[in-house]
């Protein structure tokens, strides 16, 4: 198999490289490096299965709100997804094959948590957590947005006595069905697992403490007859990847950084949706009041109709304390329950800490990034040489396909490792005036964005500035088609 076209070996293909993560950004750094020719790719992941957020989360109803046939590496197409968004388990089994398929998974170093890497003398000194130090001449850290789950800060927490347990840790001994389930939050997992067990719960408690907006999109199954027609015929795959690419980029991806027309179709698209809804005093209580798109928007033509069950209570009140036996709220109401779902997000701005990053002269990443994440077009950082992101700072990561943002990025972050590969230099990294110039642009264009509307969510850092690219998609792949030479110090 092959992803690249054919290239010469490289001069050094010899170089040392450290891939930190093994979900879909380390898994196709390592197959793309390798095909590039590189013999010395180490790939460490720390959990004992490669796969990341798609291993992480196992919830009932989990699917990618991202349409299969984009979300897929560009050289490995797949005829087989069962429905248009497919099932988590089947996103996590395509990853595992084509790790396998690409000799990748037999050499993860699992179980293996890198905590530090230090810059030192011109190599990376790179140190598990109770392990080794071993070298490398340049690192790739591809350890994800949403990996660290966050529980609630509601006190009493521990003090339930039923299963309690995040969404991305779903604890599968215990059966739902016929239970009286807790779930907190309505954020696209909680808005997934409502849709999947409403029906067959004993009684659901969903508690929200802010309504989303949900767009009403379809998820049809792929039939045997097109997926063997897709088969058949390859360049189906192909044609539909840019069909799906493009109808995105051109509506959806607008919408968001300031296209009004884009963006009141879909807010029309929301409201006529939360009109099915038919008992006005729930409608209420699930209208929001911010802008369409603030917060990620909820793709689901499911939600509406499971939430209006009679299994399913929508919870508005406050969240006072979780007691033994379920969630008391303000209103002095015990909500009891057999067992607690948490579905309240991710730490979204960690991205590799707490692994400890010590660049040039012992300045800490925790040190340049102590006010804000700031990277040089997502991928690179002043004074941490050789050292490259998959999905860094600033990424397009909003409802867009993160694989082919990923693809993307390691185009052009393959083309640094070149001129290092080719024996130009021996030193890359961004310069600060190009690092610091790149951020202002950020953030004087997210003032066009929607996610400056007024709404909490996610996509906030703690300065409350949108860790978003502000721009169209466009601009992106312009952006990431060939590093500019004059914005990076090469050390020969
Ligand atoms: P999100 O989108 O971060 O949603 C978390 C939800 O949990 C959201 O509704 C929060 O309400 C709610 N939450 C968080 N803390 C609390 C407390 N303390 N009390 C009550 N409710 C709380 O996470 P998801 O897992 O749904 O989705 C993450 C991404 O995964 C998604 O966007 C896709 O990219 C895939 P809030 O809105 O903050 O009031």
């Amino acid at each position: 198999m092959s992803v690249a076209e054919d290239r010469a070996a490289p001069a050094r293909a010899d170089l040392r490289f450290a891939v930190i993560g093994a979900g879909m950004s380390g898994i196709l750094a390592a197959i793309r490096l390798e095909e590039a020719g590189f013999r010395n790719v180490e790939i460490f992941e720390r959990e004992s299965k490669l796969g990341g957020t798609w291993r992480d989360n196992t919830y009932p109803g989990l699917s990618c709100d991202v349409p299969s046939h984009v979300y897929r590496y560009r050289f490995a197409p797949n005829p087989d997804w069962s429905y248009r968004f497919s099932p988590g388990p089947e996103i996590w089994e395509y990853l595992n094959r084509v790790a396998h398929d690409y000799g990748i998974a037999r050499r993860v170093r699992y179980d293996t948590e890198i905590a530090r890497a230090e810059w030192d003398d011109g190599v990376w000194k790179v140190t598990p957590k109770g392990g080794e130090t071993e070298i490398f001449d340049i690192v790739i850290t591809a350890t994800g947005v949403l990996r660290d789950p966050v529980y609630p800060d509601i006190p009493g927490l521990e003090d339930f006595e039923g299963p309690m347990f995040h969404s991305a840790r779903w604890d599968h001994s215990h059966d739902w069905r016929g239970k009286r389930v807790g779930l907190i939050g309505t954020g696209s997992t909680a808005i997934q697992i409502t849709s999947a067990i409403a029906k067959e719960v004993g009684k659901l408690s969903l508690f929200q403490r802010t309504p989303q907006w949900v767009v009403p999109v379809e998820n049809p199954e792929i039939t045997e007859r097109e997926r063997e027609a897709l088969r058949k015929d390859p360049k189906r795959m192909d044609d539909l990847y840019e069909f799906l690419a493009d109808r995105f980029q051109n509506t959806f991806a607008r919408a968001v950084v300031g296209d009004k027309e884009e963006l009141d179709k879909v807010a029309r698209a929301c409201e006529e949706h939360l009109a099915t809804v038919k008992d006005p005093e729930l409608r209420r209580k699930l209208t929001p009041d911010y802008q369409v798109a603030c917060k990620r928007l909820i793709m689901s033509d499911t939600f509406y109709r499971e939430v209006q069950r009679d299994t399913v209570e929508l919870v508005t009140e406050k969240i006072e304390r979780i007691e033994k036996n379920g969630v008391r709220t303000a209103d002095g109401r015990l909500h009891e329950l057999d067992m607690l779902v948490c579905a309240t997000g991710f730490e979204a701005h960690k991205f590799m800490r707490p692994m400890e990053v010590v660049g040039r002269g012992g300045h800490t990443l925790e040190e340049e990034w102590s006010e804000a994440n700031r990277a040089y077009r997502s991928v690179a950082v002043p004074d941490f040489p050789n050292f490259f992101m998959m999905v860094g700072p600033n990424s397009p990561i909003g409802n867009f396909s993160l694989i082919m943002i990923s693809e993307m990025q390691f185009d052009f972050i393959m083309q640094l490792v070149d001129r290092i590969a080719s024996g130009e230099a021996r030193e890359v990294e961004p310069t600060r005036e190009a690092t610091n110039r790149f951020n202002k642009a950020i953030q004087d264009a997210m003032v066009n964005t929607v996610w400056v509307a007024g709404c909490s969510s996610w996509y906030l850092d703690k300065n409350g500035n949108p860790a978003m690219w502000p721009w169209d998609f466009e601009r992106f792949e312009r952006e990431m088609q060939a590093p500019d030479l004059k914005d990076f110090r090469l050390v020969a």
